[in-house]
């Protein structure tokens, strides 16, 4: 069965095709049939591990658009919910957790998995209502980004608290990194049993650590949930997204652990195509303002990428970050006939 997405990542994709296109953030609040959905369930939490809420959430834009992957419908800040650090997700702001107050405060803890255990049921569920040649694509974050949630206590600007806990605590610091390591290893596993093809690591924010601390707190720990899990399913690619990373993108590629590395909108496709894609395929990188945008703006920023990075069979057209509640649907589907040549 030719899975157009998951043919790119493991090398066995026709050069002569179109990049196969998914988008970060496709399931959301830009779908009135999301927005439906989600007032199903008024706490977002509960929404995540209702398997029939999150699966029918990962569907809506597969029924739409038809995008070649399937993101399954979760949220990165579920893991450390399970481990005992509770998330609230306050509307109109976003998630609230206790703020750390020390590194022993996380554990891995016994019955965790029971925790998650609706999410890999989610992804039963979607693999058996999918096309036979969507990609499913499991995903965590990657434990900076994580733990940037836990120490702040939420979203933050600057990250402030997370890098002096980083650079001034590195022994507690590789604690928790280590707890999110074995963790995250077992949940994208789990993630894999139920059928995902694939999995992304989110490191939304890669780019607020210096670039040795993004080698030891962003790179080694992804590197040893890749190396891991390659070890048990060593068919399962993984995209690495280290966002806002700069030229450290490079030593992501080279690593080896990742099949894909993702890339956001202020890397130029030029750069990316000789830096990394001889090194790993290339997953990006449309701004997403030009998917708001739309018109000629979005369409000329279409033509940029594909022509730096498509054409090789390396390339997954994506967003440089996720789509933003204001975007109009009708220019998702242009963008995917775009990428597809049929617009
Ligand atoms: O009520 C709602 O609908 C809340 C909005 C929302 C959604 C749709 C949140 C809250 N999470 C999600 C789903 C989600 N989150 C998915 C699956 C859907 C899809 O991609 O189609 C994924 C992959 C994520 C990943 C995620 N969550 C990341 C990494 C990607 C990124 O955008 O950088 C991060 C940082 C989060 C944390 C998070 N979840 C939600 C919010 C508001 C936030 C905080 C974001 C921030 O600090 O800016």
């Amino acid at each position: 069965m030719v899975k157009p997405l998951l043919d790119t990542l493991s090398g066995a994709a026709d050069p002569e095709g179109p990049s196969p296109v998914w988008l970060m953030r496709q399931a959301g609040r830009y779908l009135p049939e999301y927005r439906a959905l989600r007032a199903e369930a008024k706490d977002f939490v509960r929404f995540c591990l209702s398997p029939d809420l999150a699966a029918e959430a990962t569907l809506q834009p597969i029924r739409r658009f038809g995008m070649d992957g399937a993101i399954l419908f979760a949220d990165i800040l579920l893991l450390p919910h399970a481990l005992g650090r509770e998330v609230r997700f306050v509307e109109g702001h976003g998630p609230v957790f206790e703020p750390l107050e020390r590194p022993d405060e996380v554990a891995v803890r016994e019955g965790w998995q029971q925790v998650t255990a609706p999410v890999a049921e989610t992804v039963r569920r979607v693999r058996a209502a999918l096309p036979a040649e969507t990609t499913l694509i499991g995903f965590a974050g990657a434990p900076w980004t994580v733990l940037t949630y836990l120490i702040e206590g939420g979203g933050s600007r600057d990250h402030m608290r997370a890098r002096q806990w980083a650079y001034g605590n590195p022994a507690g610091f590789q604690h928790l990194t280590d707890v999110l390591v074995e963790t995250t290893v077992e949940y994208i596993a789990a993630q894999i049993e139920a059928g995902a093809d694939a999995y992304q690591l989110f490191d939304s924010w890669a780019g607020a650590l210096t670039a040795d601390g993004m080698e030891r707190w962003s790179l080694a720990p992804c590197v040893a949930i890749a190396t891991a899990l390659r070890e048990r399913f060593p068919d399962v690619p993984c995209i690495m997204f280290p966002r806002a990373a700069g030229p450290m993108l490079t030593r992501f590629a080279v690593n080896g652990a990742f099949a894909g590395i993702g890339i956001d909108s202020a890397v130029s496709p030029a750069w990316a195509a000789t830096a990394l894609q001889p090194h790993a395929v290339v997953q990006g990188n449309l701004d997403p303002a030009l998917l708001i945008t739309g018109g000629e703006a979005m369409r000329s920023g279409v033509r940029d990428i594909l022509a730096g990075l498509g054409g090789k069979g390396r390339h997954i057209f994506n967003l440089g970050h996720g789509i933003t509640p204001q975007t109009p649907p009708e220019h998702v589907a242009e963008l995917v006939a775009l990428v597809r040549g049929e617009a």
